[in-house]
């Protein structure tokens, strides 16, 4: 693969807010007027935002069934009842921190009663149907009471992001907003097609503060993704201190694409960043990328090279030309202990060790490499993680071994010999799924070697049968990665990633029956609003139906 040339330093690529406006408001134009969209009252030049339908959530539950002309109203008074303990009050405390702040109510989390559901609403870890399974829910919305039912913390979770999709969007904002709260009335049984729904952050080529990372977990928690990929490390820069190796972060993470000062995390801001997710369900994947895609680490120690010659600190966009000396003993030291202080770090099951594109390092030594690095993962517990590349033949497979497919072709040997051996995989094509393509030629950020990527071209294709001879039952899931050769701020990771990232996440949670073109670009046109009201300045792609933004004219046709 390539990566084109960008058009220049990294300085020239801040986005100016006045440019991105008016680069959406273009887009706009180009799309013609906008339509009037489901969630929105069809009255030319009064554009309202009317209550959420049942039918408009993202991704498509396995069941909806609207209960017409029932409709639920959050009271000032009303309550959250919770029962199952303490995992299902982080729930409820996570929905009242989304609700005070635009409700205005107190809304008071208080044990529920036996018997009938109680008015307000309720979380309740008990008496969810089996096929919920550890991730579903089911929910129930009467003109009384919300009772959401879940078997786990993480299902209740789930069952609140949908939840929030059925309040108005204006729900979402910070500040507090006028009612009424109406959710629709009706019965929604739902759980995930695939375990692993997955978006990555690269951090290396650009870094991104705590922050940043936080907010993005918030964002891609609502559309039931379950798992952040960091990729900490990368030949621009290395992001997590390692505390054997100091250098790594104090020189390796001192620069990035471009020049700028780059960025590291300290070990108690990464496990902040790792607790923040857990209170949203969402499983960091950390990457140390090697043997390739390391010239951060060789620029800080000498001693990793093989000729003992620290390079300089790059701050290019090729890739390919780094390498660890596979063949010195030294190299499975230091990739030993970076990865026990990671596993020490890392509450989840998988350690990714990158080993894409290492077409420095001769094939033999790859596959000598890997067959050393992967027991150093299964000994600190945790299963391997890699780009497809590490299902070479002659590299081994290691228990519970994930490979991520990010190819272009619709065929594979190396992830069919992972498969055939035992590997699942995380579909992540990079024509399909990568959030840092261009959406058009005009896309200001992004790069094209992988093509365009519309929100069509994200949506319009199946994990489960994507890849001959890679059957639904080996795909792990789905994982949208955003890399951040050209993505520099929060503002452009948010562009980027609506509305393409609902997309790939409808794909990784909803039955295959649901997948429907033409409903869900009005689903995606509903969501508009609620992006909006969080200050998410997205991409308005001329395929989607958006209503008109709030106080502006709707054009006649
Ligand atoms: C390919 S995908 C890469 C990255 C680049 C990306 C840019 C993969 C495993 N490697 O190093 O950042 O393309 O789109």
């Amino acid at each position: 693969m390539r990566v084109s040339a960008l058009s220049g330093p990294s300085r020239r690529l801040r986005p100016v807010r006045a440019a991105v406006v008016a680069l959406m408001a273009a887009s706009a134009c180009l799309g013609g007027a906008p339509l009037a969209a489901a969630g929105t009252e069809r009255s030319p030049g009064k554009p309202r935002p009317l209550a959420a339908s049942m039918s408009d959530v993202i991704p498509a539950p396995v069941s909806v069934r609207p209960d017409a002309g029932v409709t639920f109203t959050l009271r000032p008074s009303a309550r959250i009842h919770t029962r199952g303990g303490q995992a299902a009050t982080a729930v409820a405390t996570y929905l009242t921190g989304l609700l005070r702040p635009s409700t205005g109510y107190a809304l008071p989390v208080q044990a529920a009663p036996r018997g009938a559901p109680a008015p307000g609403i309720s979380l309740l870890l008990d008496a969810a149907e089996p096929a919920v399974g550890d991730q579903g829910y089911r929910l129930d919305v009467t003109g009384a009471a919300v009772v959401l039912r879940a078997r786990t913390g993480t299902g209740l979770f789930n069952g609140v992001q949908t939840l929030r999709q059925l309040l108005p969007a204006r729900a979402e904002s910070a500040t507090v907003q006028p009612g009424p709260w109406t959710v629709p009335g009706g019965r929604i049984v739902d759980h995930p097609r695939f375990a692993y729904r997955g978006a990555m952050l690269d951090v290396a080529r650009h870094f991104h503060p705590v922050e940043t990372v936080k907010r993005y977990i918030d964002r891609i928690a609502l559309y039931k993704i379950n798992h952040l990929h960091l990729h900490l490390s990368d030949d621009q820069g290395w992001r997590i201190v390692v505390d054997g190796w100091p250098r790594l972060a104090t020189y390796g993470g001192s620069t990035q694409v471009g020049g700028g000062p780059g960025g590291h995390y300290t070990k108690a801001q990464y496990q902040d960043i790792v607790a923040h997710a857990a209170r949203r369900h969402v499983t960091i994947v950390p990457e140390i990328d090697m043997p390739g895609h390391t010239n951060a680490a060789l620029a800080s120690y000498a001693e990793l090279n093989c000729d003992g010659v620290a390079p300089p600190l790059y701050t290019g966009t090729a890739v390919g030309f780094s390498s660890l000396c596979a063949t010195k003993e030294i190299t499975y030291r230091f990739v030993a202990e970076v990865l026990d202080e990671l596993a020490a770090l890392t509450p989840g099951p998988y350690l990714h060790i990158g080993g894409d594109e290492a077409s420095a390092t001769p094939h033999d030594q790859y596959a000598a490499f890997m067959n050393r690095v992967q027991p150093m993962v299964t000994a600190e517990g945790k299963a391997v993680m890699g780009w497809h590349q590490i299902g070479a033949a002659d590299v081994a497979h290691s228990p519970g071994r994930v490979v991520q497919y990010w190819g272009l072709t619709a065929s594979d040997p190396l992830v069919t010999s992972a498969v055939s051996r035992g590997a699942k995989v995380v579909m992540s094509p990079a024509n399909k799924a990568y959030l840092d393509m261009k959406y058009n030629p005009q896309t200001r950020l992004g790069l094209d070697w992988a093509g365009l990527i519309e929100v069509r071209t994200a949506y319009d294709w199946d994990p489960g049968t994507y890849l001959a001879g890679v059957p639904a039952a080996s795909v792990l899931g789905v994982e949208a990665p955003m890399w951040t050769e050209t993505i520099v701020t929060e503002d452009d990771i948010e562009y980027m990633a609506f509305p393409r990232l609902p997309a790939i996440a409808e794909l990784g949670w909803s039955p295959r029956s649901t997948h429907d073109w033409e409903a869900f670009r009005l689903r995606l046109a509903a969501q508009a609003p609620r992006w909006t009201a969080m200050g998410i300045g997205f991409y308005r792609s001329p395929q989607i139906p958006w209503p008109a933004p709030a106080g502006s004219v709707a054009a006649r046709p």
